[in-house]
């Protein structure tokens, strides 16, 4: 079967099955077309929650499908590969998140997106790259413990001057951007703006004309003069923005920039979820509703 014949095939099915198909900025540009509404994972999973579908298909990986199903319960949520975790979110536990809680008594957690649902069960509030500093400030007097990515806690503190406990997690793709890149593509293209992610390195970050999520991305991609873009995120977000901006060009910092999770999710494997309506996430109650809780704060917040 051909790419096109794949994608009307998804386009009919979606249809009978009365699915929505989300899609993160990181997915393929084949997989970005298809779906109904492409985002960042809160973006996405407002979007599931508002829907009148009964069932959400999530392009991404399994905390923001996770996030999707906490914010909408009574819905159908599938990931179209059961396999496409985050490296980032593995590198924190319960019990690891515990011991550092002990070890800091009263001080508010809290946690990024990008971790399971059980860490987010643990926490007090959960943060996106877009609203991080916000949450920080709205929950830390002075202090607060951040997990997992030490990246994004380093410039959250930076943002809001509050006294971070980090966990030593961090997203493998985004640290594959490095400051020589960085240079480097200055030198190549001397007129161009340079943004980069908050999961990126510091150093990277430091060099950066702005630091934004990948929603800020499109967002200042859309209203910025300059006609010259490097982009220092993981490389999916380049087909969006030169989609939605043909005038102007887009350099990856780093080509090395890629999340080999994001990349699981194929046409193929979206059509087999429709066809199959697999994989389902379920969550437990309990651990749903304390979740839940923190998910709820944030969006309290802002
Ligand atoms: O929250 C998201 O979607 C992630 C992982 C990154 C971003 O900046 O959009
Ligand atoms: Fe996780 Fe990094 Fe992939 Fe995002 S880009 S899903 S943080 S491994």
């Amino acid at each position: 079967m051909g790419r096109d014949e794949i994608a009307a095939r998804i386009r009919d099915l979606k249809i009978r099955r009365g699915a929505l198909i989300l899609a993160h900025n990181y997915q393929l540009g084949e997989v970005q077309d298809v779906a109904d509404i492409v985002g960042d994972s809160l973006e996405l999973s407002r979007a599931a929650a508002s829907s009148e579908a009964d069932a959400i298909v999530f392009c991404g990986v399994r905390f923001m499908a996770e996030t999707a199903k906490l914010l909408s319960p009574g819905k159908t949520v599938l990931l179209p590969d059961a396999r496409a975790g985050c490296w980032m979110a593995d590198m924190v536990d319960v019990p690891g998140l515990e011991r550092l809680k002990s070890e800091h008594p009263g001080t508010p957690v809290v946690c990024y997106v990008n971790s399971s649902v059980e860490v987010k069960a643990h926490s007090d509030v959960c943060c996106t790259s877009a609203n991080a500093a916000a949450v920080v400030n709205a929950v830390a007097r002075d202090r607060a413990i951040f997990v997992p990515d030490m990246n994004l806690g380093a410039w959250v503190a930076r943002q809001t001057g509050k006294d971070l406990v980090l966990w030593p997690g961090w997203c493998l793709s985004h640290v594959r951007i490095l400051p020589e890149d960085i240079e480097r593509r200055r030198r190549e293209f001397p007129d161009a703006v340079v943004m980069a992610h908050p999961e990126c390195h510091p150093a990277v970050s430091a060099m950066a004309d702005r630091v934004l999520s990948t929603g800020g991305m499109i967002e200042f991609a859309r209203k910025c003069g300059a006609g010259r873009i490097i982009v220092a995120t993981e490389i999916g977000i380049l087909h969006r923005l030169q989609k939605e901006n043909p005038g102007k060009s887009f350099i990856p910092a780093s080509e090395a920039a890629v999340c080999p999770n994001m990349k699981l999710t194929s046409l193929e494997s979206l059509l087999e979820c429709l066809e199959n309506m697999e994989t389902r996430i379920e969550i437990d109650g309990p651990v749903a509703r304390k979740a839940s809780a923190a998910v709820g704060k944030m969006l309290a917040i802002r």
